[in-house]
């Protein structure tokens, strides 16, 4: 069954793919890809140090709000709490409030939250990971219909990313391009398995649309400052997981293939050998929509562990997605591999 609903994933993606690709034959002519040296022989200019520890505190305070999911307290006091944080550490906040109904037919109030570092510099990378978490554990044997912790599935992405925008304020060294930091909302609530629409919203219609990532659906058609674009974009998801491999994923190698290369580098010139020499399938994932519809390359850092043949490791949207299955070592990692990437552009 979870075979099964991965394999509509990817046939999801390659739909999509087709589509776009079908209907825009210049869509490699996106910017992006133009200018990334190859950096292999090229010696890392040093980043300041992420601290593990820092981000780890970030990542538990976000779940000890309890589950960021849309209209919920929680939800509300978590935003709050991550905009006020990237005020604190002097970056600029836009938020961009939404609705979006669910797969349900609820309407769910949610925000996209971005940070911006250095606003005027023209050259600038995005980095994003979605805030939300999802409502349901549709992956374990128990108590499938409760919400997850989601430390790893949301928290670890974010938490991440607050921890570059602190070492960067506090930095005597500064990076040479303009940053972006979105943290998407409504990410994770998408339609389970088997999912049947039920009354009016049982339309060819619903059953076709993507009920996952509707904040970076939502941003990617409303960029928060008109006419937005950026060298390139990182997708963090799923980033805090002991042991957790990443894998070359198929849609970043489709779009950024020479940004993946880098970032892969970058990690393996640092020590980190869990950035794996290995091609995974595409997947659904907030960096779809940002590729396919606001046209920035973006490419995800995400796990891959098809040792049981779903592409995610098997605290998946389970319960057992929560704080103890966190690795400082594996935040480190890509962290320390992004703040190094910032570093040399
Ligand atoms: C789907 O499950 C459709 N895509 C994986 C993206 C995801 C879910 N990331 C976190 N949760
Ligand atoms: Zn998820």
């Amino acid at each position: 069954m979870k075979k099964h609903s991965l394999s509509s994933v990817f046939a999801l993606v390659a739909a999509i793919t087709l589509v776009f690709f079908g209907g825009c034959s210049d869509s490699k002519k996106q910017p992006a890809e133009t200018a990334t040296a190859p950096i292999a022989d090229q010696p890392l200019k040093k980043a300041p140090d992420f601290n593990a520890d820092s981000c780890f505190n970030m990542l538990a305070k976000q779940v000890n709000f309890g589950y960021r999911i849309p209209n919920n307290q929680a939800h509300v006091a978590c935003g709050n709490y991550l905009a006020a944080q990237l005020k604190a550490f002097n970056w600029q906040v836009t938020e961009q409030p939404f609705e979006e109904i669910n797969y349900k037919g609820e309407k769910m109030r949610m925000r996209n939250i971005i940070g911006s570092y250095n606003p005027n510099a023209t050259k600038r990378i995005l980095l994003a990971a979605h805030w939300d978490s999802r409502h349901i554990a549709d992956n374990d044997k128990v108590n499938t219909d409760k919400p997850i912790d989601g430390a790893n599935d949301g928290a670890s992405g974010v938490a991440v990313l607050l921890e570059i925008a602190r070492v960067i304020n506090e930095s005597k060294e500064k990076p040479n391009v303009g940053i972006d930091i979105i943290f998407f909302d409504g990410e994770d609530h998408g339609d389970p398995e088997n999912h049947e629409f039920v009354g009016p919203m049982d339309t060819q219609e619903n059953k076709e649309k993507t009920w996952w990532c509707l904040g970076s659906q939502y941003w990617s058609k409303n960029k928060h400052i008109e006419g937005y674009t950026a060298y390139y974009g990182i997708l963090l998801d799923m980033v805090g997981n002991k042991n957790a491999k990443f894998a070359k994923e198929g849609q970043s190698m489709q779009f950024a293939p020479a940004v993946v290369d880098k970032v892969w580098t970058i990690a393996n010139k640092l020590g980190y050998n869990n950035f794996i020499e290995k091609l995974a399938p595409p997947i659904v994932d907030d960096h779809d929509f940002v590729n396919i519809i606001a046209r920035i390359n973006m490419i995800d850092i995400i796990e891959y562990d098809n040792s049981d043949g779903i592409y995610f490791s098997n605290t998946w949207h389970t319960h057992q997605d929560n704080l103890e299955n966190i690795d400082k070592a594996t935040l480190k990692s890509v962290g320390q591999t992004v703040l190094t990437t910032l570093w040399q552009e």
